[in-house]
């Protein structure tokens, strides 16, 4: 059996506590990885003046953790420039935001080189190697430019953006060619993978085979869509675990009446914080039943905040905050709870099960795991109901939310409206259809459906 390497950008410490607080996706690297054996390699999160040049290894039952520390430069070029201030505005559709600098893309292929060096000190023959994400796109070149043979698959957890969008970035076409190494590259929705194949066909004159496989750049890789999800009867066992206590999150407490909308989301740019809150407004003035029967809680823990464009949204949310407090505020009720923090996991999950209403709309997502967790999060007998973006890609999966376009601000306050007396047959209906889905593709699915599909073009070889 083939040792699973995994790499990703942050590799939770494994003497942190996070197990408390680790999302879906380290969860379920850390199960394949207990499961058969392997490594998981990536940045320690430590900015140090001068890394080593040696990963610093530390062994866990049968995992590996191989984590290596970033000079600041390494973390101002390569962290907050090419991947969060080029990649990430970019393949979120906000060109606006992007700030390109040969500097730091050349920072963002330096460090790629390092890691690329520092993984194949570890590296055995047959290990197969999953890396993840944006950080890492030249990862698999340097490693096959160091002679590594082994097969190497990617998986992207943001959107790819349409090919007029990419056409923007200076260095697109070295871009898609390093992704063309890879051996099998998988996305979370056909629209991401449709928009990475529209570019190979018009701007590298590559051949797109029914089969997914794309021949460009001399090379032949297997394309496929595998989108992420969670690990679904947990969330259910810990949300259901936390509103059981005998003390409610005070959190509830607090509204003992109130029906309760939640959004949960890093505090980014892209997660539409400004707009829902908008909405919210516009619900507030258009239904003004909805005043002292409603508490919007919007948890939002910091995110990249070293970089303009976080700390402005930051800024921006706190003022919208405070105006639509400032104008409908009661001495016993206020209209928004804005947490400005993290939670515990168990906690998060009692907060959403308490809530009548998900409110998930993002402006562009790869895949978005909240509006999953909160489905999974609720009762069975009295579910709430999720109002989604339809640009997140979990709409394409989760047909029972009402799907809305979070730029119509009066759509979503209309949705928000219809979602708060929607009746318990309807609610559950929905709940059902996509509970089905998520119990049947739930993280375990996920990564088996993807390890399969990279074990296939191993044995295809
Ligand atoms: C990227 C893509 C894609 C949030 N606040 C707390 C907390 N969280 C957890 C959530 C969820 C995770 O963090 C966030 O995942 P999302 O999928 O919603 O969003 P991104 O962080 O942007 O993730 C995204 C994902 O990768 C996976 O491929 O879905 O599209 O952008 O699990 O519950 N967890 C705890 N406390 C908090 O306060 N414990």
């Amino acid at each position: 059996m083939s040792r699973l390497v995994v790499v990703s950008n942050r590799v939770p410490s494994p003497h942190s506590e996070f197990r408390g607080t680790e999302g879906g996706l380290a969860i379920a690297i850390r199960d394949a990885l207990e499961e058969n054996g392997g490594i998981w390699f990536g940045w320690s999160g430590n900015i140090t003046k001068s890394p080593l040049d040696q990963p610093d290894v530390v062994e866990i039952g049968k995992t590996t953790y191989a984590t290596v520390d970033l000079s600041e430069q390494d973390y101002n070029e390569y962290y907050s420039g090419y991947a969060n201030s080029v990649l990430w505005p970019l393949f979120h559709y906000r060109l606006d935001l992007t700030d390109f600098s040969r500097r730091d893309m050349a920072g963002y292929m330096n460090v790629n080189a390092a890691f690329a060096t520092q993984l194949q000190s570890l590296l055995r023959e047959d290990d197969v190697i999953w890396v993840h994400d944006y950080h890492f796109i030249p990862l698999c070149g340097y490693l096959r430019q160091a002679g590594c043979r082994n097969k190497i698959g990617f998986f992207l957890h943001i959107p790819w953006p349409p090919e007029e969008l990419l056409l923007t970035l200076p260095n697109h076409e070295s871009l898609v060619r390093e992704m063309c190494t890879y051996d099998l590259i998988g996305f979370q929705t056909e629209r991401d993978l449709s928009a990475f194949l529209g570019y190979v066909r018009k701007e590298t004159n590559g051949k797109v085979r029914a089969n997914g496989v794309v021949k460009a750049f001399g090379r032949k890789t297997l394309t496929g869509v595998f989108p992420i999800s969670i690990d679904t009867a947990k969330v259910s066992e810990l949300a259901e675990k936390a509103d059981s206590r005998p003390r409610k999150p005070d959190l509830v407490e607090g509204v003992p009446k109130a029906k309760m909308i939640i959004g949960v989301d890093r505090l980014d740019y892209t997660k539409g914080l400004l707009e829902r809150l908008e909405a919210y407004g516009h619900l507030l003035n258009s239904h003004t039943e909805c005043q002292r029967n409603v508490v919007f809680v919007q948890i939002a823990p910091p995110s990249r905040s070293d970089l303009d464009s976080y700390q402005l949204i930051s800024q921006q949310v706190e003022s919208a905050v405070g105006h639509i407090n400032g104008s409908f505020a009661d001495f016993d009720w206020s209209p928004v709870r804005y947490l400005n923090r993290g939670f515990k996991r168990q906690t998060l999950l009692g907060f959403l099960r308490l809530s009548q209403v998900g409110l998930v709309t993002p402006l562009r997502d790869g895949m978005n795991l909240v509006a999953k967790e909160y489905v999974a999060a609720q009762s069975s007998e009295d579910p709430g109901v999720l109002v989604l973006s339809r640009f997140a890609g979990a709409a394409q999966e989760l047909s029972g939310a009402i799907l809305v376009n979070p730029y119509d601000i009066e759509g979503v306050s209309d949705a928000l409206a219809r979602a708060l007396i929607m009746p318990l047959d309807e609610r559950r209906e929905r709940w059902e259809v996509m509970m089905k889905r998520l119990r049947q593709f739930d993280i375990v699915a996920w990564r088996e459906s993807y390890l399969q599909a990279l074990q296939g073009v191993m044995d295809a070889a």
